[in-house]
């Protein structure tokens, strides 16, 4: 350790190597080796002398020497001036074209919240981003023609009005679109606030606006285009994935957690651009830090090729002049927070506070006024900057890449907001501030118009509009745009899997290992066999599907470097270029994130894909519901399959692990259709029929299945059920004829069989009649009769119509009990349709490890427990005495006094 000399006093003695008054040999290097730097600096400019020692350090490595890693480099832009790629554009037809995007994407805004004050809506965002946005526009973004499929773009969903205004000037949208932005229900529809396909389906392709999601979607369609491309679906020209992102975005866990895998897989087809525009909502992103740093340091070290775009070419001037090296230190010293206050105050403050630190700095500015000083650009408003920089990105090999653009959030708002900490929330600008923006951008605005902020399109003869319209055509067309082309697929008829329907006699079987079945039928289906993608996060195992491994291979781009552990064994780990499993390893998020891809295949590549995504059901709404709320808005289609379900039936994993749940939280999302099957038949009836309505009929619907571990005998179908299955009810086995009382147990998954043998003990010990039902999904139930009790509501003079769970309860006498291994909730979704009420048995409550008998006791969704509430539920109308309800209390052993699970 070589330790200056004066600081040499304050180490113990034996560390202490005084005097020295010689130089040393090192300190003789270190002195040359300045000179040259001096030199360098002086000849070459801060710039270049930073990527000399770059490539030295790179030279020493490759020669073996230690030197440490820098994770992040100089503050200043990747590309340096002199590489720059020459802009290709008329940069004043292209400013001009931008203005008046700009001014409409405000306009919508201001309006909309004019006239209906609490619409809301976003004018800072779009305002920092308009030229990353429209370089790309004009330039790179290409569109969907007959034989390419277009670059998919994630646009940042916030700023959505720009988008909007640029469409406008295309003449996609009219007047009375920007009119009705944020107002839906208006005559005529409206502009959705955000990125939905669901609500605008030939608009938007990427929902995004919640943060971190569409970063980590942008991961995955790249990966499966290089997927699809793999297993021989698609070829020529690869299209782009391009996603733009706010920097405070990036601390979504989402945004940087699947970074890696770009780059494992050598995406070059992404290219992520962060819009730094120092700020997220309540105010700076990283004041007293640097983000552009941090995130130059996070992606570098996940193997991202890194574009940092930070300065304008005004600033190009300034550091070729500055020989001492000290604007690049000041540029580095200050912080975000610094550069905020920058962007607010006048330039004479920035004179003063960022050169004036340095005296030799001052005399740098010394020919600029404050007001060039103030408008010295930022990289990311800089239209030569960011073309260069996506150029690059264009055309680099073998890595994402990310660039990194400094901007100002609610850039040319002035006095309105730009770069104040209220920014983000800046939705009304009175008349002297919009008379500033009209100066600013020089829009063809008159006085008298102004305060009504009226939209403004140049003609379309005019040349701005033929120019934009030009370049768009030599692109391929408009963007964004969602096209769905894709044909039918010829599904399998249930026939298929007569194994599934003629049941297991004598032998065991989960429900779980009945799905594994029918999807290895699906797998070998001529027909469609090569669309279905099983998606998986490392359970392959669990569920019991790692036979597939051999057969169909797990997708890997680099193939099987390594010779397996278990080559020997039939069911190798067999990892292939064009396997067709996606194995994704421990992330739930990015395995739905692939089900996305997958599943909206139809529109994105006109290819008809069919993902099975099944996982934990415990991981999949509770962990990452937003998602698969967000594959109900981009009308992804395909099954999810939650095994392991169930808060008794998978019992050794406890707490964390059990699921009762998953069926109210999905329930919650409109488009997807719920079950919760109980027999293997049931299973290949509801995927038969998916298949049919989602790849034959077209439907924008997905399904949530259940599966369990549990292993029983599965009954043959019996006749005449495929209907109830589908609609959530049907009669599975009657009760036997002639006895005293009358009931009905409802019971779904494995829990039927507690209902079977409450079915048997009520007949034996008590003189009652159960009919078991088996109720595949009670979401199906209620909605269908929610929708009947609204028509007949609106529909007065007319007859009365019945829901399904109506007509078929309406004939039935006695009781009604539900039983399942899911919250009481669950079942308890019927309840107002079923004759005389409905009493309800479920798991609501922590789960615990234990056996599944204990479980189920202690749940009290078990036979006895069914059967007791049975009793209880004739008892309570009078048709059993209530002694006899606490003499079976006793004789089934339950104990009364015990607490339930469910605490408050
Ligand atoms: C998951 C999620 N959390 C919170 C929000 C609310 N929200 C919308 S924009 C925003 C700030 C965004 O800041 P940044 O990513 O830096 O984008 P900028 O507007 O600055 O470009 C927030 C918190 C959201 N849309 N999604
Ligand atoms: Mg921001």
């Amino acid at each position: 350790m070589k330790v200056p000399r004066k600081e040499q006093k304050f180490l113990p003695p034996d560390l202490q190597v005084l005097p020295a008054p010689e130089q040393t040999e090192e300190e003789k290097w270190l002195e040359s080796l300045e000179t040259v730097l001096e030199f360098a600096l002086k000849d070459q400019g801060p710039q270049k002398t930073a990527r000399f020692l770059d490539g030295l350090t790179e030279r020493l490595r490759a020669r073996g020497v230690d030197v440490p890693r820098v994770v992040s480099t100089p503050y200043i832009n990747t590309i340096p001036a002199e590489e720059q790629a020459p802009f290709p554009g008329d940069r004043e037809m292209e400013r001009r074209l931008k203005s008046y995007i700009r001014w409409n994407a405000m306009a919508m805004v201001v309006n909309a919240n004019r006239e209906h004050s609490g619409l809301g809506g976003h004018i800072s965002t779009y305002a920092s981003s308009a030229t990353l946005c429209e370089v790309g526009f004009n330039h790179f973004f290409r569109g969907r023609t007959a034989d390419f499929i277009g670059d998919m773009v994630y646009f940042q969903g916030h700023a959505a009005p720009g988008i909007y205004a640029r469409a406008f000037l295309e003449g996609r949208l009219e007047e009375r679109h920007l009119h009705n932005f944020r107002q839906e229900l208006a005559e005529g529809g409206g502009l959705s606030s955000y990125p939905h396909p669901y609500l605008m389906p030939d608009f938007w392709q990427f929902p995004t606006v919640s943060m971190g999601l569409g970063p980590l979607l942008s991961i995955y369609q790249a990966r499966f285009n290089r997927y699809l491309r793999a297993r021989g679906f698609i070829n020529g020209d690869e299209p782009k994935v391009w996603a733009f992102i706010g920097d405070g975005e990036s601390d979504e866990p989402e945004t940087l957690g699947s970074l890696t895998l770009a780059s494992r897989e050598n995406l070059d087809n992404l290219i992520w651009v962060v819009n730094c525009n120092l700020q997220r909502l309540d105010g700076p992103v990283r004041g007293n830090g640097k983000i552009i740093q941090e995130l130059e340091a996070a992606f570098q070290g996940a193997g991202w090729n890194v574009i940092k775009v930070i300065w304008g070419s005004d600033w190009d001037k300034l550091l070729a002049a500055d020989k001492s090296g000290l604007l690049l230190k000041r540029m580095e010293e200050a912080v975000d927070g610094d550069y905020q206050k920058y962007s607010v105050e006048p330039g004479s403050y920035t004179r003063r506070h960022f050169f004036g630190k340095y005296p030799e700095l001052l005399e740098l500015v010394n020919h600029l006024t404050d007001e060039q000083i103030h408008k010295l650009l930022r990289g990311g408003h800089d239209s030569l900057k960011v073309y260069a920089a996506y150029k690059a990105a264009m055309e680099h090999k073998g890595q994402p890449t990310v660039i990194l653009a400094k901007t100002v959030k609610g850039y040319g708002l002035g006095e309105a907001g730009e770069g104040r900490n209220i920014t983000h929330q800046q939705k009304k600008l009175n008349e002297k501030e919009l008379r500033e923006f009209r100066a600013r951008f020089g829009i063809p605005v008159s006085d008298e118009e102004i305060a009504q902020t009226p939209f403004f399109r140049p003609l379309p003869e005019s040349r701005e509009t033929k120019y934009m319209l030009d370049l768009r055509r030599k692109l391929g067309g408009f963007l964004p745009q969602r096209i769905v082309a894709s044909r039918p697929l010829d599904v399998p008829k249930l026939e298929t899997f007569g194994d599934l329907l003629k049941g297991t006699s004598r032998t065991e079987m989960s429900t779980t290992m009945g799905f594994v079945r029918l999807l290895g039928s699906l797998i070998r289906n001529k027909a469609i066999g090569r669309q279905i993608v099983p998606i998986i996060p490392d359970e392959a195992r669990t569920f019991g599907l790692d036979a597939l491994f051999r057969e169909i291979g797990i997708y890997s781009s680099k193939g099987q470097l390594y010779e397996p552990v278990d080559s020997r064994s039939l069911l190798y780990y067999n990892e292939t270029k064009d396997g067709q499993i996606l194995e994704e390893g421990i992330t739930e998020a990015g395995s739905m994130a692939s089900f996305v891809a997958a599943g909206t295949a139809y529109a994105t590549h006109g290819l008809p894909m069919v993902p099975f995504y099944i996982y934990y059901s415990m991981f999949g709404f509770q962990r990452i519901g937003d998602l698969m709320w967000l594959a109900g808005d981009i009308r992804a289609k395909g099954f999810l399959l939650g095994a392991t379900s169930g808060r008794t039936t998978l019992n050794g994993e406890g707490l964390q692990h059990q699921d009762g749940h998953s069926l109210i939280l999905s329930s919650a999302i409109p488009t997807l259709l719920t079950y919760d099957p109980a027999f293997t038949y049931e299973l290949a009836v509801i995927i038969t029929e998916g298949l049919r309505r989602m790849y034959v009929e077209g439907e924008d619907v997905f399904y949530y299945l259940t599966l369990y571990n549990e292993n029983y005998e599965m009954p043959p179908m019996p006749e005449g059920v495929a209907e109830g299955i589908l609609k959530g009810l049907y009669r599975f086995k009657a009760g036997p004829e002639k006895k005293a009382l009358k009931a009905h147990i409802l019971g779904s998954g494995p829990i039927i069989r507690e209902a079977i043998r409450a079915q048997e003990i009520l007949a034996e010990r008590f003189d009652v009649s159960a009919d078991v039902w088996s109720a595949t999904s009670y979401k199906l139930l209620r909605n269908d009769a929610l929708l009947t009790k609204r028509w007949n509501m609106l529909h007065p003079a007319e007859p009365p119509k019945t829901s399904y769970v109506e007509t078929v309860l309406a004939k039935e006498e006695g009781v009604f009990v539900a039983v399942s291994d899911n919250l009481k909730i669950v079942p308890d979704q019927i309840a107002p349709w079923v004759p005389g009420g409905l009493m309800t048995l479920g798991t609501d409550g922590f789960g615990r490890s234990d056996t599944r008998a204990r479980l189920r006791r202690f749940f009290e969704v078990d036979a006895e427990s069914t059967v007791v509430a049975t009793l209880h539920a004739l008892a309570e109308k009078g048709q059993l005495d209530k002694r006899v309800v606490g003499k079976a209390i006793k004789d089934l052993g339950l104990d009364p006094e015990k607490t339930y699970p469910q605490l408050v």
